[in-house]
């Protein structure tokens, strides 16, 4: 391959400001506590932070409704917090990356108040259409259940919101909407942010409004997902913006295949240098993610081989601010949660591609403990339970979905400690802290040669001198639905990577010098532990 960027080289934390760290007692995280443990993230080899959105925002999808592009919001601290938080980190050599939310913005930016007046010049910034034979201008459904329109009474027509009605889509066939975006990119390029993670970028461009054929999820997709015209926007992005800086761009892509992923990402393209797609997280789910079923470890293997073999560079993820906790999905929050995660660590740290890592993860955070709605802060998670509900379907089987699924489950506050609010917060924290933190923390793992957390430092540590396991080739050898098997091979060395999703022992057929496993053991015998996982370096020829 070609000479590694520093963006191949790193592994990514991504940190969800408002569940990070509190340090004014408000109960809502902030920037000056993201500084507070920016040695610890070094420490635990972290080389690139994606900060969730700290814009100003009326919060109604946590930040992902922007108010105002070019300023922090109260809540986080200031302008001046966010340079110095960008100065310390470059201290460190730790790059910041910032979320990028250019599909729709809140409806209370400027821009949208002054679209609601057909008149204004804005008035095209978003997607305002009359209604039809009395009705909605199309029959599009949104990612958060219900329709994608909204009536305005002072203009007399609606507005098109993919994601909540307070989170109107910009529209991208207005060229000056892009150049707003463009400057808005060059102003956080140069503060000294080192790129963006871009949200749902994969829908920017709306090819036509026509009514969608109708389907059990986002009715109309077919008019937006994945568009040429999206395409051409990526590359302009590309050539006035990003080629200028020294910069990556990882895109959030909904419903890609391994085909309209590459077409996103492909290096010769000039688009995204990466993507993050959703197969594997779909493995546990029928059509929707609200109705989960057994995981099924085969299924995830062959799902990530896929994508790994389709790619030649992925960005890889096990957890999310919008995802379960992985622990508790894909291995076992019980008796094996300390092995599991740390098999989920290597597997995750072994694959081809940039890895991420979400906060929470590395001390193995499980999902919430809540017991009702009204504990539940999430607005899709209340607007699906209300859809649900609508449906008459019963109140057991909605909290059921809601208690597994809910993006709750990712955003209860970091774990800090074994003090009131695991050190979290002095104050009333803005969504309940989940019990086990007396048992589950920071504190308690960081000098712990055995914590999960030291075993992320250590394969963090063994990736970043292995040019294998970062650059070598990806070939699947057997996935089970015990255990996924896989081999890593630059020149002539290769390394073959067992990771068993069992909890019983199980044989293995393979064979080599064992560099690294999750338990404490010198080689390999051919038996893997429950949720233990290997490297083991085949010799020469073999
Ligand atoms: O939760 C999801 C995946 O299981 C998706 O439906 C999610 O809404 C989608 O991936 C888009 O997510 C992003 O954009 C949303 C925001 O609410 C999410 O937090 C963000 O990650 C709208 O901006």
């Amino acid at each position: 391959m070609d000479m590694p960027d520093w963006w191949q080289e790193r592994v990514v934390y991504q940190i969800y400001p408002r569940s990070f760290q509190d340090t004014d007692g408000d109960g809502i995280g902030d920037i000056p506590g993201i500084i507070r443990h920016l040695g610890s993230l070094k420490e635990l080899g972290v080389g690139i932070v994606w900060l969730s959105p700290v814009y100003c925002s009326p919060n109604d999808d946590n930040g992902y409704d922007i108010s105002d592009y070019r300023s922090i919001h109260p809540d986080f601290g200031t302008m001046d917090d966010m340079d110095r938080l960008l100065s310390e980190a470059a201290r460190l050599d730790i790059r910041i990356v910032m979320d990028l939310v250019i599909n729709h913005t809140s409806d209370e930016h400027e821009w949208f108040r002054k679209s609601r007046d057909p008149q204004s010049p804005y008035r095209n910034y978003y997607i305002w259409r009359p209604g039809k034979d009395g009705g909605l201008p199309n029959n599009w459904t949104s990612f958060f259940a219900g329709n994608c329109w909204e009536f305005d009474d002072r203009s007399g027509e609606y507005y098109l919101h993919l994601f909540s009605k307070k989170q109107p889509d910009l529209n991208y066939r207005n060229p000056a909407v892009l150049e707003e975006v463009e400057n808005i990119m060059r102003f956080w390029l140069d503060k000294g942010v080192s790129g963006f993670r871009c949200d749902v970028i994969n829908v920017l461009y709306k090819s036509s409004l026509e009514d969608g054929k109708k389907k059990l999820i986002l009715t109309g997709s077919e008019h937006y997902l994945s568009q040429e015209g999206t395409h051409e926007i990526l590359r302009r992005l590309r050539r006035d913006v990003l080629s200028h800086y020294d910069c990556f761009t990882v895109g959030e892509t909904v419903f890609v295949t391994p085909g309209t992923g590459r077409d996103l990402c492909d290096k010769s393209r000039g688009e995204l240098d990466m993507i993050f797609s959703f197969e594997h997280m779909e493995t546990d789910q029928w059509i929707v993610k609200w109705l989960k079923h057994r995981f099924h470890a085969g299924k995830f293997g062959k799902v990530l081989a896929r994508w790994q073999n389709a790619l030649t560079w992925t960005a890889n993820y096990f957890e999310n601010h919008d995802q379960p906790r992985s622990v508790s999905r894909f291995g076992d929050d019980g008796v094996f949660r300390s092995e599991s995660a740390k098999m989920l660590c290597l597997l995750l740290l072994s694959l081809r591609g940039t890895p991420y890592i979400f906060q929470g993860q590395e001390i193995g955070m499980t999902n919430f403990d809540f017991t009702s709605m009204d504990e539940i802060r999430d607005m899709e998670s209340h607007n699906v339970y209300r859809y649900f509900r609508s449906l008459h379907i019963p109140k057991r089987l909605c909290w059921r979905s809601i208690r597994t699924t809910s993006r709750d489950n990712a955003r209860t506050p970091v774990q800090w400690n074994s003090t009131p609010n695991a050190g979290f917060t002095t104050g009333t924290p803005w969504l309940g802290v989940n019990k086990n933190y007396i048992k589950i923390n920071m504190e308690q793992q960081r000098d712990d040669p055995n914590s999960i957390r030291s075993f992320y430092r250590r394969m963090i540590t063994f990736r970043a001198g292995s040019e294998t396991l970062k650059y070598g080739d990806f070939r699947a050898r057997k996935t089970t639905n015990r255990i996924f098997t896989f081999e890593r091979t630059l020149g002539d060395e290769k390394l073959m990577v067992l990771c068993s999703f069992s909890r019983h022992k199980q044989k293995a057929a393979a064979s080599g010098r064992l560099l690294l496993s999750n338990y404490d053991r010198r080689d390999f015998n051919g038996i893997l532990a429950p949720y233990e996982a290997v490297i083991l370096q085949k010799e020469a020829g073999i």
